[in-house]
């Protein structure tokens, strides 16, 4: 299969300076007319336009049809041999929406047209350079039958609007910016629209329109507000300002990602705009203002300065996530946002590293570009983009984005590119930094601490070491920004910044009176393992006293990673846990932080992948073990202050905002302990579930009972799949919740989910609710000895491919890892890889991860 290297760059043959686009809509049978001017880059070279599922119509140069011995056609690619410098390109293509269940390229979401064209979609609606340094301006025509489709939308201004003798809606558009095609967008469907207004700093007036579903309106509006506060945020922290007339969301049911940024006119997965009280959960909202704010940041970290290639991905990608990050941390919680970033980073990203599929933030290999994609791109992208803000400043950082933004406006980059206007912008030398793009896999980072009394020095010896990763067995040492805080016991504190460069380094702090406490790696400065031989009695110091947040919380997921440990090498729970800490834990349970969602995540024990990470080999069993166990005992010793803390929490009438959800969080997190204690909790866990005014409450009670009282689960689960049977996004929550149930009747429940109604294959919001759940959040059963979990979880892969092979290349992750596990389990989930590998006609989403893992 033809895999490409990041190193056979070759700038395009043929550039497309401007599109013309006509859409005539149909179901099964589409026209597109695609006139392009080309002019020739490269003397001699044939022009080769990607294109597949497409039937061709016809070609024509100049306006002259072309026969079909003057060019070549295969599934992949027309090429045409001979042709001018300068000419126009006409060609006519068609295609079937309602077939197109890839959901890539121009597709059917229900009952409305809708495209997704990142990656390499384009290419499945018209022969074209599929290739995001080939930018074009776009003239788009669309037509459809009025009354059907009352809304034609597609990227920047609107030229005009009429209807034809035949009935038929003809609107046309015109993108004044140059963009690449993944960036292309249309929609045609009937919806409600939300309007709203944003004047610009420099006083330009946008216009705001969101179109969901047709009686969905209300439910639009938190997006549609977040989408104002991400504008104004963009101008407030990056001087960075919306650039046409109009900006449209459009929500849709069917979706691969999250969204998409389409210039002006951005696709989302309406998981990610539709939300009130009733349905959606303070995690859903806070992920709609993230999302809608990743969108939108695009238009300059991604539209307006682009990529030059795929492997480039994280230059738009990993800069856009930490701009999304900075933005949510401004809207709410800097240290929960923070700890959520770390949580992401050292369960699915760190496995990612140890697994098959490691690859640096900037890949060198791909088959499949969907498949890269990935949280290493994306967050440890995001991390590198933190960790260079925390190298430079933000000061620096801005000045470096400004330069970079100025320098390269209009242009397709790479990473290269990026980091060479943050040098020239702040005169750092970057050239250790870079090694962040190009190597992979997770550093170690061994610290230790020696104080001399009377030279009051302390001395602070870092080493870093990379293990070797499946892409690459050798690593260098890389640029580290470890920041600590020292602390005194007379209450005193000091910050201070490392900068590591070398394998090992020695810092000499002066003028130290006193032997501090070192708390490492604050605000987990870079994405690293952290190896420090810190005792429990600091690590509870750190918790309680370290003024970063994160640190706090980090310095209790230590603590709780040792007694896991301990516990697994057999001793029991209540031999290793300290008086000091039960006592801890009671005393924030009766007096919390100022920031209740900063208690309630002291107060949870790391969860099953983020102690996963810490073994070469899982120890699955003993990690599930040891969980349940210490939680049972906790919420034995602390039922008084659980009750307490739990009733003391005011309950007022839903509103969406930080205090409010770290309220919920903190009463959520008391009644989960409390259903585990051993006094029967049906009472508490019926009375929170029936007195709910929303879905983060309902959602707790479900999620309490079914890990502790599975009678109450049985009756609750019925009576809110009864309740939201009509409700696809809130049936997703059912689905999970089904799907995560840790007894066998898993398997039973997921058979009647797959009959429930609004259960489809084509969509994958409701196969990822069932299939991710189960197998991402669902330890005990996926991690079965005979092997049933990994069975049904092969088994959807094989259907799934044939429909959706992007959503099938995402499911099949847990399997990847089959090395990490025991040889019970290797062999089982080896084996179910090999059959997929089996499979004839295998796609090249799957095929490139089951190939990758098996070899
Ligand atoms: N560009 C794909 C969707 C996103 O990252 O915004
Ligand atoms: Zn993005």
């Amino acid at each position: 299969r033809n895999v490409k290297s990041r190193h056979d760059y070759q700038p395009p043959a043929f550039i497309i300076s401007t599109v013309k686009l006509c859409f005539e809509l149909d179901n099964t049978a589409t026209k597109v007319t695609s006139v392009m001017q080309l002019q020739r880059r490269q003397a001699g070279a044939p022009l080769k336009l990607d294109g597949q599922h497409l039937q061709l119509l016809s070609v024509a140069v100049n306006g002259k049809q072309l026969s079909e011995h003057e060019y070549r056609l295969d599934d992949e690619s027309l090429t045409l041999d001979t042709l001018p410098d300068s000419f126009e390109l006409t060609v006519v293509t068609q295609l079937s929406p309602q077939t197109n269940t890839a959901l890539e390229g121009l597709y059917l979401a229900g009952q409305t047209f809708c495209t997704q064209c990142e990656a390499e979609g384009f290419r499945r609606i018209s022969y074209f350079l599929d290739r995001p340094d080939v930018l074009a301006e776009y003239f788009v025509t669309i037509i459809a039958p009025a009354e059907q489709y009352p809304f034609l939308l597609s990227n920047g201004n609107k030229l005009s609007e009429h209807i034809d003798s035949a009935g038929n809606r003809v609107v046309q558009w015109h993108d004044p910016f140059a963009k690449p095609c993944y960036l292309f967008a249309l929609v045609a469907g009937d919806f409600d629209r939300l309007t709203e207004r944003f004047v610009t700093q420099s006083g330009r007036d946008v216009s705001l329109e969101l179109y969901v579903d047709k009686g969905a309106a209300a439910k639009g509006e938190f997006a549609l507000q977040a989408l104002k506060r991400a504008m104004r945020w963009d101008e407030q922290r990056f001087n960075l300002e919306y650039d046409l007339d109009i900006y449209m969301v459009v929500a849709v049911d069917f979706f691969n990602m999250g969204a998409m940024e389409n210039k002006g006119l951005n696709i989302f997965n309406s998981k990610y705009v539709l939300a009130d009280a009733g349905t959606a959960t303070d995690k859903d909202y806070f992920n709609i203002e993230s999302i809608i704010g990743h969108e939108y940041f695009h238009n300059w970290t991604g539209n307006r300065v682009t990529c030059r290639d795929w492997f480039q991905l994280s230059l738009k990608e990993g800069l856009t996530v930490f701009r999304d990050q900075e933005f949510s941390a401004d809207m709410g919680s800097p240290t929960l946002c923070r700890i959520d970033a770390v949580k992401l980073i050292r369960t699915a990203q760190f496995a990612e590293d140890a697994g098959p599929m490691a690859h640096p933030i900037r890949p060198e290999q791909v088959l499949e570009m969907n498949n890269f994609y990935t949280v290493t791109v994306y967050d440890k992208g995001a991390e590198v983009i933190r960790m260079l803000q925390t190298l430079l400043g933000r000061n620096g950082f801005a000045a470096g984005l400004a330069l970079y933004l100025q320098r390269h406006d209009g242009q397709a980059v790479t990473c290269d590119d990026f980091l060479q206007a943050m040098q020239d912008a702040t005169a750092k030398d970057l050239s250790r930094f870079a090694l962040w793009y190009s190597q992979s896999g997770t550093p170690e980072l061994a610290v230790s601490q020696h104080y001399d009394a009377p030279s009051a020095q302390l001395t602070l010896n870092l080493s870093q070491h990379t293990p070797a990763t499946t892409d690459q067995p050798i690593k260098q040492a890389l640029m580290l920004p470890v920041q600590i805080e020292l602390l005194f016991a007379d209450g005193t504190k000091q910050q201070h910044l490392l900068v590591m460069q070398e394998a090992s380094q020695q810092f000499l702090l002066p003028e130290i009176h006193t032997e501090p406490v070192v708390v490492w790696l604050e605000h987990f400065s870079a994405p690293v393992k952290l190896k420090a031989d810190i005792d429990d009695r600091h690590l509870l110091f750190i918790a309680g006293n370290a003024s970063d947040g994160v640190a706090r919380w980090d310095a209790m997921q230590q603590f709780w990673s040792r007694k896991v440990a301990q516990a697994i090498a057999g001793n029991a729970v209540e031999d290793v846990l300290p008086e000091a800490l039960v006592s801890m834990m009671a005393s924030w349970l009766q007096q919390p932080e100022p920031d209740l969602a900063l208690t309630a995540e002291l107060l949870s024990l790391p969860d099953f992948d983020t102690l996963a990470e810490q073994y070469q080999q899982v120890p699955v069993d003993g990690i599930l073990a040891a969980l349940a166990g210490f939680k049972q005992l906790l919420a034995m010793r602390l039922r008084e202050p659980l009750l307490q803390c739990y009733q003391r929490l005011p309950l007022s009438a839903y509103h969406y905002d930080q205090a409010a959800a770290a309220q919920r969080r903190l009463r959520s997190l008391c009644l989960h302990y409390l259903a585990l204690s051993a006094v029967d909790a049906t009472e508490l866990l019926q009375q929170h579930y029936q007195s709910a005014d929303n879905m983060t409450d309902t959602m707790a009670a479900l999620a309490a009972s079914q890990q502790a009282q599975p009678a109450t689960f049985n009756l609750l689960i019925d009576d809110f799949a009864q309740r939201w049977q009509h409700d696809a996004l809130v049936m997703d929550k059912c689905f999970a919740l089904v799907a995560s149930d840790p007894a066998e009747q898993v398997f039973d429940g997921i058979e009647t989910m797959l009959r429930h109604p609004l259960f489809s294959w084509h969509n994958p919001n409701r196969v990822r609710a069932l299939y991710s759940a189960f197998s991402m959040r669902n330890p005990q059963q996926f991690h079965r000895l005979d092997g049933k979990g990994y069975a049904a979880l092969e088994q959807v892969v094989g259907k799934l491919d044939g429909i959706n092979a992007q959503v099938a290349a995402r499911l099949i992750t847990p399997l990847l890892s089959w090395r990490r596990f025991d040889p019970v389990r290797q062999q089982l989930m080896q084996a179910a890889l090999q059959r997929l590998a089996n499979i004839p006609g295998l796609s090249n989403d799957v095929y490139e991860k089951v190939n990758r893992s098996l070899t």
